[in-house]
């Protein structure tokens, strides 16, 4: 098995140990950062999404392969500054305001990472002046929004409505158990994902 592909099966089998092992010995040996990220890490994450889309695994499964990915990402984070590696995209991530749910934020988070955005997390219970702000300081070019809850998916609508003229720079992506296309679109969402796997294949039809 190639370096890479024993990266790769240590993220599906979600172990972090042997993740960094390897990442750091790929690093030592002049592996280029890209290549780990691509062909390790991410192509270990991406198999672990598109299993999590199928039922064929499930969250805790998709959080221990997560955590396996965040142990090569912190070896390789550093040198990807340096290295001339595309960051795809930044993106503005968090739970709206009374929602504290924040398992499928996390997941969506992890996976964009993994797919090579940058993600701003911030957190959960966020007012909508919150995800202004963080638009101002970030300039990413996508805001994702999650809610749990009926009685919170209306600040997905208010918080819409207070990015303002940002809202011509930066798109809107919603997900949430209780979200759906239909509701998107009625707010005026620009992408709705019933799921992680898909909200990364959204970001890219977003930014293409
Ligand atoms: C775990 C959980 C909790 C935990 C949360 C822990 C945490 N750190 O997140 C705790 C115990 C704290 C909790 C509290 C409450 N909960 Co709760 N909770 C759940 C539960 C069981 C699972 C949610 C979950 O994590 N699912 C797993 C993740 C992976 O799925 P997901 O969140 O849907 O995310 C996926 C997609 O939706 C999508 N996605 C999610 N976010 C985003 C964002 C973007 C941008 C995109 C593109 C996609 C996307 O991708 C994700 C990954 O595939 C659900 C039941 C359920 N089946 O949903 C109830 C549930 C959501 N909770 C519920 C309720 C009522 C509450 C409480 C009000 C209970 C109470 N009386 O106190 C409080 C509210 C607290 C608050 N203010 O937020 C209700 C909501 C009912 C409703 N329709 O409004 C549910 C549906 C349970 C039920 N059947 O009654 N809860």
């Amino acid at each position: 098995m190639s370096d890479m592909q024993v990266i790769k099966e240590a993220v599906i089998s979600g172990n972090a140990a042997k993740v960094k092992e390897n990442t750091e010995k790929a690093v030592a040996g002049g592996v280029d950062v890209g290549t780990i990220l691509n062909e390790g890490l991410i192509a270990g994450m991406n198999v672990i999404g598109v299993r999590f889309k199928n039922n064929e695994i499930y969250v805790p499964e998709v959080l221990i392969a997560a955590r396996a990915m965040h142990a090569g990402m912190a070896v390789i984070k550093p040198l990807i500054a340096n290295s001339g590696v595309q960051e795809k995209g930044v993106v503005v991530l968090g739970t709206v305001k009374g929602d504290l749910h924040d398992i499928g934020k996390n997941l969506v988070g992890m996976m964009l990472e993994g797919a090579g955005y940058r993600v701003i997390d911030i957190g959960v219970d966020n007012a909508p002046e919150k995800y202004l702000q963080a638009v101002k300081d970030h300039k990413p070019q996508i805001v994702g929004m999650s809610a749990l809850l009926t009685t919170t998916m209306g600040q997905m609508k208010a918080t819409i409505e207070e990015l303002g003229s940002y809202r011509r720079s930066v798109k809107v992506m919603i997900g949430g158990a209780p979200v759906t296309q239909k509701f998107a679109d009625e707010i005026g969402a620009d992408a709705y994902a019933p799921d992680a796997a898909t909200a990364v294949d959204l970001a890219e039809d977003l930014l293409a």
